[in-house]
């Protein structure tokens, strides 16, 4: 089993004397000015909830942009700070963007041009050149940076994600460099990508790694399909390689997972039933099934669509009224692009609407906690629910689904899953549910409130072992392990 120790050991056997390098657009720690102090927060989002363990493991660099307000006052004349707060690990180096530059690289072509292309949700991509232009410029500055961390040490460079798919193309040349990318989100057909009008340079970039990775082989399989047709390569599908102008990059799946022993013992702290009584006084919820929805507020989540089930739920079952509370956590996101503004506004109106529907003098149907909530209170929450629903409309992988059942030490609550997800692949014992077909979305929430305790605790079980096997660290591991063998002629 793959676990912190494991993992610093096969780093120390098979990376010893390389400098260990992740990059991203998002840093694991922003800090923040809060009532006339510094604080330190941690992001919601599924990559540095990922990755921040495996960097404490292994230690090294992590080069992100400086978002938070109070971060140039925390670091030193390098812009590095060192990282937990609480207990340094690793180094944190922060690369600083104008507005201007944020405003093209990251809301503009990351999120309205690539997040849509590559997520099936009938969102339409925007793709504007200024923002492309900007996405080249930050990408390089990115890449930049990370040859003045390395200098002339060998290293292995981890990018992640889609906000960085030139970085590995500007390293390539560097020959002390070996260079790893996880793509955190589907890999659309050639055909949905083929819109892009900078799909050879995106290409190209990414084509700049020794590996490429992806949370499932169906992305994997869409990644080679695309290169086949749009550019010119050699294309191995009995070995997963692509070669490009005499550069080999291996394309391999990888599900990404969550720190399965830690959510395990973590739920099992006194404050944590501590926190489930007084979240459950603050309600008012009384003695009634809870369910939770837990996202960063994104059109992929399904939101209204897991909503507008419920309101069905309640339709068709109405015995049920007063006795089921759904508990909508999370956090607006990339606030400054319309479709988010637009969405909140939907989620808005959707719980106005059902709850004055349906409520009652002592109940009420939807909580909605609109905020960004501490570690503390999400585990709470992951715990006190009865069952949870993740219904994307699609998802690389999703972590909140393996997280409810990390924390789920007392083999209890239910899953319910869209297959639209990675991790609809690894978890067969939830309740698969389809957010497009409300009807049956809603039969599915029915069966998940009447579910029997044995047969909740059977499938709890299954999906517990699952996780607990394929953890972040293995991801982490298979991951070097590959590289390892590709890159350094062994096996
Ligand atoms: C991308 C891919 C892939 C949620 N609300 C709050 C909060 N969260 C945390 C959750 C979880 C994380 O945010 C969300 O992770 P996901 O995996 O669901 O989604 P994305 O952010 O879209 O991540 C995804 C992931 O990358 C990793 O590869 O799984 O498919 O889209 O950890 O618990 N955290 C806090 N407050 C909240 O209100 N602090």
């Amino acid at each position: 089993m793959w676990n912190k120790n494991t993992l610093c050991d096969l780093v120390s056997e098979k990376m010893s004397g390389y400098h260990f390098v992740v990059v991203s657009n998002r840093e694991p720690y922003i800090h923040v000015h809060e009532k006339g102090e510094v604080r330190c927060q941690v992001p919601a989002s599924g990559l540095t909830t990922a990755l921040d363990p495996v960097m404490r493991a292994c230690g090294g660099t992590w080069i992100a942009h400086g978002s938070g307000g109070a971060d140039r006052e925390m670091v030193d004349e390098k812009n590095r700070i060192a990282v937990p707060p609480k207990e340094p690990k690793y180094t944190l180096r922060r690369v600083w963007l104008s507005k201007e530059e944020e405003a093209g690289y990251y809301y503009g072509f990351s999120n309205e041009a690539l997040w849509p292309l590559c997520h099936i949700s009938y969102t339409r991509p925007e793709f504007k050149e200024d923002d492309w232009n900007t996405y080249y410029r930050v990408n390089r500055l990115f890449a930049n940076t990370v040859l003045e961390e390395v200098g002339d040490k060998k290293a292995f460079v981890f990018v992640q994600d889609y906000h960085l798919a030139l970085v590995p193309g500007f390293l390539r040349e560097a020959g002390n460099i070996i260079t790893a990318q996880f793509w955190h989100i589907p890999w659309p057909n050639p055909e949905a990508f083929r819109i892009c009008p900078w799909q050879t340079e995106i290409l190209d970039g990414l084509l700049g790694n020794h590996l490429l990775g992806f949370h499932i082989r169906y992305h994997c399989n869409n990644f080679l399909d695309t290169i086949d047709r749009a550019i010119e390569a050699r294309v191995d599908r009995e070995r997963y390689e692509v070669q490009r102008r005499g550069l080999k990059t291996a394309v391999r799946p990888y599900p990404i997972s969550v720190d399965f022993d830690e959510l395990n013992q973590e739920a099992q702290q006194p404050s944590v039933e501590e926190e489930v009584q007084s979240l459950k006084k603050r309600l008012e919820l009384g003695d009634v099934v809870v369910g939770l929805g837990l996202d960063r507020i994104d059109y992929t989540k399904g939101i209204p669509d897991r909503l507008k089930a419920f309101d069905r739920f309640l339709e068709r079952w109405s015995e049920y009224r007063g006795k089921v509370v759904f508990i909508q956590a999370g956090v607006p996101s990339r606030v400054h692009i319309g479709v988010y503004k637009a969405l909140n506004e939907e989620v808005d109106n959707l719980i106005e609407e059902i709850n004055w529907k349906h409520s009652s003098d002592h109940w009420k149907p939807i909580i909605y906690l609109r905020e960004k909530l501490r570690p503390l209170t999400l585990t709470a929450l992951r715990r006190m629910a009865n069952f949870c629903v993740v219904s994307s409309l699609h998802d690389g992988m999703n972590l909140v689904a393996k997280e409810y059942v990390a924390n789920r030490f007392d083999e209890d609550g239910v899953l319910l899953l869209s297959p639209f997800t990675g991790a609809s692949r690894e978890l067969p014992d939830a309740i698969a549910t389809n957010p497009y077909a409300t009807d049956h979305f809603a039969a599915a929430i029915k069966e998940a409130v009447e579910m029997p305790l044995h047969e909740r605790k059977r499938r709890m079980r299954r999906m517990r072992q699952m996780v607990r096997e394929n953890n972040i660290y293995k991801w982490a591991s298979d991951m070097i392990s590959d590289l390892a063998r590709f890159e350094f002629g062994e096996g």
